[in-house]
C-alpha cells in the first residue's frame, strides 16, 4: 500500500509542476525599427505595417497595422512566419496548446478580424474570425485552440505538431480603411491528462521494477 501512496504522491508532484506555460511568440520589442519588423512579417498589397512607438501593450513598441480594403484582393493580411521552421518540411510543434493570445487595439474599425494558423505545408489549418473589432481600448483575443474554429474544424495532432505561420487577417466585408495596433502574442500550454497518466504509469513501472 506503501508504494501506491508514493504512486499517488508523485502524480500530484507530477500535476503540480505541470502546470500552464505561456510562451511568448512577440512583443515587438525586439525590432530596431519598421524595415525590420517588415523583415518578418510580410504582408499584402492592402496593409501597410509599422513598428510603432506611441501605442503598446508592453514595453514601448507595438505593430500598427494601417488596411484599405478598398482595391484588389479586397482584403488584409499580415503573414508571421515562426522563428527555426523549414517551410515545406517542418513547423515548431504545439502540442498541448490549448491557447492562443493577441492583444490588439482599434483607433479605426471596419472590416472583421481573424487569425489563421497556417502549417508547414502552408495548409490554413485553423481560422478563427473574431469579428468586426470595436475602436477602443487594449483588448486581449483569446483563441481557443481545443475548440473547432470557425469553419467548425478541429487542429489535429499532427497539424498542430507543424505550425509555421501566424496570419492576422482583416476580412473583405465592407471593404473599408482602418488600423489596428497589436501586441504581445503569446501561447498557453498545459499538459494533458494522458502525459500525466504516462508519467504515473512509468512511476508504477520503476516501482515494480524494484520489487
Ligand atoms: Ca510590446
Amino acid at each position: 500500500m506503501k508504494k501506491y501512496a508514493m504512486v499517488v504522491g508523485m502524480l500530484l508532484a507530477a500535476a503540480s509542476w505541470c502546470h500552464a506555460t505561456v510562451i511568448g511568440i512577440n512583443d515587438f520589442e525586439s525590432y530596431a525599427n519598421t524595415l525590420e519588423l517588415r523583415a518578418e512579417w510580410a504582408n499584402t498589397a492592402n496593409v501597410t505595417l509599422s513598428l510603432n512607438t506611441t501605442e503598446f501593450h508592453s514595453g514601448n513598441q507595438s505593430m500598427k497595422y494601417d488596411y484599405n480594403n478598398g482595391a484588389s484582393p479586397w482584403y488584409s493580411k499580415a503573414e508571421y512566419f515562426l522563428p527555426g521552421i523549414e517551410w515545406g518540411v517542418s513547423g515548431q510543434d504545439w502540442t498541448g496548446t490549448t491557447e492562443l493570445s493577441v492583444w490588439y487595439k482599434v483607433t479605426a474599425a471596419k472590416e472583421p478580424l481573424r487569425f489563421v494558423l497556417v502549417d508547414t505545408y502552408g495548409a490554413n489549418v485553423f481560422v478563427k474570425t473574431i469579428g468586426v473589432v470595436p475602436v477602443g481600448d487594449w483588448t486581449e483575443a483569446i483563441v481557443d485552440l481545443t475548440a473547432a474554429d470557425s469553419n467548425g474544424k478541429l487542429l489535429s495532432e499532427s497539424e498542430i505538431a507543424r505550425i509555421a505561420r501566424i496570419d492576422i487577417v482583416m476580412g473583405g466585408q465592407y471593404y473599408g480603411a482602418g488600423t489596428i495596433y497589436f501586441d504581445d502574442i503569446s501561447r498557453t500550454v498545459v499538459p494533458e491528462p494522458a502525459t500525466l497518466a504516462m508519467l504515473g504509469l512509468g512511476a508504477l513501472t520503476l516501482i515494480r521494477k524494484r520489487k
